[in-house]
């Protein structure tokens, strides 16, 4: 009797390990939960993605991580940042961008969902290790402010190829761009003395700005439409220049009827030195109209031959297995 007790337990342990092993591709969401704004990046030879806890605002109040060696199975980092190391922070922690830079981690986030004459907007946050526990550099808001009507939000940092960090935020429907220190810790005003340049790329821009640079081309790219709504959608502007202008080209992602709703504020992961793509994204399940009932999903990205992106087939299959070579940055 106690030897088949132990025999059912060692079988039990050794399940997960064989489902994951079965596992041919990541299927749709990644992980469990409701998670938004995910944030994908490659940091110490592991892919990573950070998201928006998705909750009411009063609840939102901490930050999990995920990470994966492979793709296919997610490992959960729980409150790798929250309220007790960031002294500033009511409510409404959102949208995660994360680098590494200096041998660090730096994490930026919005907090509170500020609005003029409050306390809130983007902060930074760092740690030695990506899975932190990440603490608030500042003991304040990097950005506080609201310039040229961008609520300070939804950030994106840029490294470019000269080793320049820039900065792309904003939401109720403008965007702008700032220069960010080597120690990624303040904002270097432009040459005419500006902090911010408003570069909102169309009327149909609201928030949830992303960049890379493929081929010596800007990729920019943002949410458009309402996120607690089914035409939450992403549109993408290509360049010479990280300035823009940006003229929007079309729709790269969207929703799909027979998959899920509301599809939007995503990120793209590249596979260091390849010209292969992910995109990370979430989206509403069909079931589901909370607007807080959003989760994390993956995808390809596929560039055509011209440059331009070919629209993504929103999967309940998700990727396949892809592992990485090297340890490699962002
Ligand atoms: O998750 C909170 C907010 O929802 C984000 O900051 C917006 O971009 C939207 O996705």
């Amino acid at each position: 009797m106690k030897k088949l007790f132990i025999l059912t337990i060692c079988l039990s342990c050794l399940m997960p390990v064989a489902e994951a092993k079965k596992k041919k591709t990541s299927g749709n969401p990644i992980f469990t939960g409701w998670y938004a704004d995910p944030e994908g990046a490659v940091m110490d030879g592991r892919y990573w993605v950070f998201p928006t806890y998705s909750a009411l605002y009063k609840q939102q109040l901490f930050f999990d991580a995920f990470s994966s060696k492979d793709l296919l199975t997610w490992k959960k980092h729980e409150r790798v940042l929250e309220q007790k190391n960031i002294p500033w922070l009511r409510m409404a922690l959102w949208a995660p961008s994360i680098i590494e830079a200096n041998g660090r981690y730096y994490l930026f986030f919005g907090g509170n969902d500020v609005h003029e004459g409050e306390v809130g907007g983007i902060g930074v946050a760092v740690s030695d290790r990506p899975e932190g526990p990440y603490k608030d550099a500042l003991g304040k808001p990097l950005i506080n402010e609201i310039v040229n009507g961008a609520q300070p939000i939804d950030q994106f940092v840029f490294r470019d190829d000269d080793g320049q960090y820039y900065m792309y935020y904003g939401g109720w429907r403008h965007c702008n761009v700032c220069r960010l220190s080597p120690d990624l810790l303040s904002i270097i005003p432009w040459e005419d003395g500006q902090k911010f340049h408003e570069i909102t790329p169309s009327k149909s821009y609201v928030e949830g700005p992303f960049i890379l640079k493929r081929n010596g081309k800007y990729y920019f790219m943002w949410s458009e439409g309402g996120w607690t709504g089914p035409d939450y959608c992403v549109a993408y502007a290509i360049s010479d220049s990280p300035f823009g202008p940006f003229q929007r080209i079309g729709k790269i992602l969207q929703g799909d009827p027979e998959i899920a709703m509301g599809a939007g504020h995503h990120s793209v992961i590249q596979v260091p030195g390849k010209d292969e793509y992910y995109i990370i994204y979430h989206r509403r399940p069909l079931t589901e109209k909370d607007g807080n009932s959003r989760e994390t999903c993956i995808d390809r990205l596929i560039f055509n031959s011209d440059g331009t992106i070919e629209p993504v087939k929103m999967t309940f299959e998700g990727v396949k297995g892809r592992k990485l070579n090297s340890k490699r940055r962002k």
